[in-house]
């Protein structure tokens, strides 16, 4: 089994070339591969990590293109299931030269969301290491909540590390209430905890970095670390052995699309804890992919490889000194 395992709805993320144009008015798109744990997964890859994603796709060109890239990624694709009845899912993103794009999806009803959640009981967890969660995946459908549910028990029963990010996708669930309960609730499951401040003002009802990181230690005893992403300013860290501090970001040349760069930063965080540094040293990986995230039109295609992640991070601290 691989080292490294996430469980996800991929999609097939259609791009806006003309910039600055509502979503109706875009008439060229890029076809790329997106979801938020498979973007993790696919970074993790890049950089020389065995990653294991578990989902289900519909047997349909988007659903053929999605484990195309699976395979040329080289990603493990054991515990990916497919059907003929359901539709893998497509998202439409627009361009923006100022803040985040809007997105439109098509995902209701999709295969993904008719993942069975027995499917989970034949997943091999040897030799795993850590997983990682999202909020999506649970709010896809009942059945998406029940194996994500089944997957973190099955983690700690196994002593194997699970990585959080809520990942809020408000569409996606029936009301906030719910949405935070539930996220809430999973969070408990988790080792570390990587929530976005905004969404911690949702999810905790405060954007102090502090008092999220507090919220979610004091919520569960299986929570050892909680690194809030605090957007401009970096990441705030705060663990039961590690001091609160924050983590400055690293600038970005350029900025091309913001989408992406919160799984960029977990993908530092995981890939830099599978080796072994210090939770410091992750959350500012997770910085630096952060900011190589979005230099990028593709949800995943700016995470970098090893020797540009080592150049990246090399000069940006040389230039901050
Ligand atoms: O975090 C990036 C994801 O938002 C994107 O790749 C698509 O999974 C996705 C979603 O639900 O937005």
């Amino acid at each position: 089994m691989n080292e490294c395992l996430t469980i996800g709805e991929p999609l097939v993320v259609f791009a806006a070339e003309e910039a600055d144009v509502p979503l109706a008015a875009a008439k060229h798109f890029t076809k790329y591969l997106a979801g938020a744990e498979l973007n993790v997964a696919v970074g993790l890859s890049r950089l020389g990590h065995s990653v294991e994603y578990i989902t289900h796709l519909g047997e349909d060109p988007n659903g053929i293109f999605i484990r195309q890239q699976l395979t040329a990624a080289g990603i493990g694709s054991d515990n990916v299931t497919t059907t003929s009845r359901y539709p893998t899912g497509i998202e439409f993103k627009a361009r923006v030269t100022h803040g985040d794009p809007n997105t439109y999806y098509l995902r209701a009803g999709s295969a993904a969301a008719h993942f069975d959640p027995d499917a989970i009981d034949r997943v091999d967890l040897a030799g795993v290491k850590l997983a990682h969660i999202t909020g999506i995946f649970p709010a896809a459908s009942a059945s998406t909540l029940a194996a994500t549910k089944r997957l973190m028990k099955r983690l700690i029963t196994n002593h194997i590390m699970i990585t959080f990010d809520p990942n809020l996708r408000p569409a996606l669930w029936p009301d906030q209430q719910t949405m935070t309960s539930t996220i809430n609730e999973l969070a408990k499951s988790a080792t570390i905890v990587l929530p976005g401040a905004a969404e911690g003002k949702i999810l905790v009802g405060s954007d102090d970095p502090e008092t999220i990181a507090h919220f979610y230690l004091d919520q569960s005893p299986q929570t050892q670390l909680v690194i809030v992403k605090v957007g401009k300013q970096g990441a705030y860290l705060l663990g039961r052995d590690v001091p609160g501090q924050l983590l400055p970001s690293f600038p970005a040349a350029h900025i091309v699309d913001t989408v992406g760069a919160g799984d960029g930063f977990a993908l530092g965080v995981i890939s830099a804890l599978l080796e072994g540094r210090s939770p410091a040293e992750a959350a500012s990986r997770g910085n630096a992919i952060g900011a190589l995230a979005i230099q990028s039109a593709g949800d995943n295609t700016g995470y970098p490889t090893r020797s540009q992640l080592d150049k990246f991070m090399k000069t940006s601290l040389n230039e901050t000194g």
